[in-house]
């Protein structure tokens, strides 16, 4: 049949196989941002949230320091926390501290990552259970057997790679998956002047470039490709029609390559779409909630209104 899938060993990478096949194939073309991950990307996710630019990770770290005992009130306490997409060590944490929970259930899809954070998390936290999962949080997930009712942490905006159906449809199986009870604490990016939404995915160092480029060198080194690295430049762009930043890899010469055993072509100024990320306002985050099952109970920002932490009920 000669279906691609055959050719690659893991599931992540036969995943990854047939999304650049179909991805490189439609119009426009598009690879799913979860495919940023590998070990590389992880890294360099790291680097951006370190950026001057990139306004979001400080803001909500912020928020979680200064609304602690509101989190200890309104969150769950002592509830096993699960968290979907493997926590940055310095977030985690201040979740965990506040609401007393001593079983945390990180779950991310690169199991390399997952185990770079839970060795941290282990070392800073030796009495804190932990149960890593090792999987697509956007699958139906099997959770290890928890003392509920739990609490599930969702931060960073990482709602924003999901367009709004997209989204419904996973706060939904958050929901699903988290049972009676339950609560979410969740990060989202707001809607702002464009400029600084413009710079947050085009810092001046270009670690966000390397970010997006990664991927076609993730191809390269894992699906057998051929792509000229350098005839590609990263593009970060507000979409005002669908509230969201979108980055692409812009072709700047015609490309012919090899990826996942199949020959393309572009001609230039054609793009590989690779990510969106959507912003909220607050009566859109809030709408968010309620379209997928969820009450929304509190809603803390900074006072520059860059990032919202919410808590919402089952
Ligand atoms: C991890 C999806 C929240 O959209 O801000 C950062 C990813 N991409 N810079 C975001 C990202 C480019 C990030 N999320």
């Amino acid at each position: 049949m000669g279906s691609v899938s055959d050719d690659f060993t893991t599931p992540e990478q036969a995943d990854f196989a047939a999304a650049v096949q179909t991805g490189l194939s439609q119009r426009p073309r598009t690879i799913p941002a979860r495919f940023f991950y590998d070990l590389r990307g992880s890294e360099l996710f790291e680097d951006i949230t370190c950026l001057p630019e990139y306004y979001p990770t400080r803001t909500e770290t912020a928020l979680l320091r200064r609304h602690a005992a509101d989190l200890a009130r309104l969150a769950g306490q002592g509830r096993p926390i699960i968290e979907f997409g493997a926590g940055s060590a310095t977030k985690t944490p201040l979740l965990i501290a506040a609401t007393g929970a001593s079983t945390y259930v990180p779950v991310d899809i690169s199991g390399e990552f997952l185990e770079q954070s839970v060795a941290t998390l282990a070392q800073a936290h030796p009495q804190l259970r932990i149960v890593p999962v090792v999987g697509d949080f956007s699958r139906p997930l099997d959770l290890p057997q928890l003392n509920r009712p739990l609490t599930g942490f969702f931060p960073g905006s990482t709602i924003g790679n999901f367009d709004h159906a997209a989204a419904v449809d996973l706060l939904r199986s958050f929901r699903q998956t988290l049972g009676k009870d339950a609560r979410l604490v969740i990060g989202i990016d707001t809607v702002k002047d464009v400029p600084v939404l413009e710079a947050a995915y085009d810092d001046a160092a270009g670690v966000t470039a390397a970010f997006n480029l990664n991927l076609l060198h993730r191809i390269n080194r894992e699906l057998g490709g051929t792509i000229p690295v350098d005839a590609f430049e990263h593009r970060a762009v507000w979409d005002a029609a669908h509230g969201r930043i979108e980055m692409h890899l812009l072709a700047t010469r015609d490309v012919e390559f090899r990826a996942a055993g199949q020959n393309f072509t572009m001609p230039r100024g054609e793009t590989i779409h690779t990510e969106n990320s959507h912003k909220y306002t607050l009566a859109e985050a809030r709408l968010l909630a309620r379209s997928s099952g969820w009450e929304p109970t509190a809603f803390w920002t900074d006072a520059d209104g860059l990032f919202g932490l919410h808590v919402w009920t089952a």
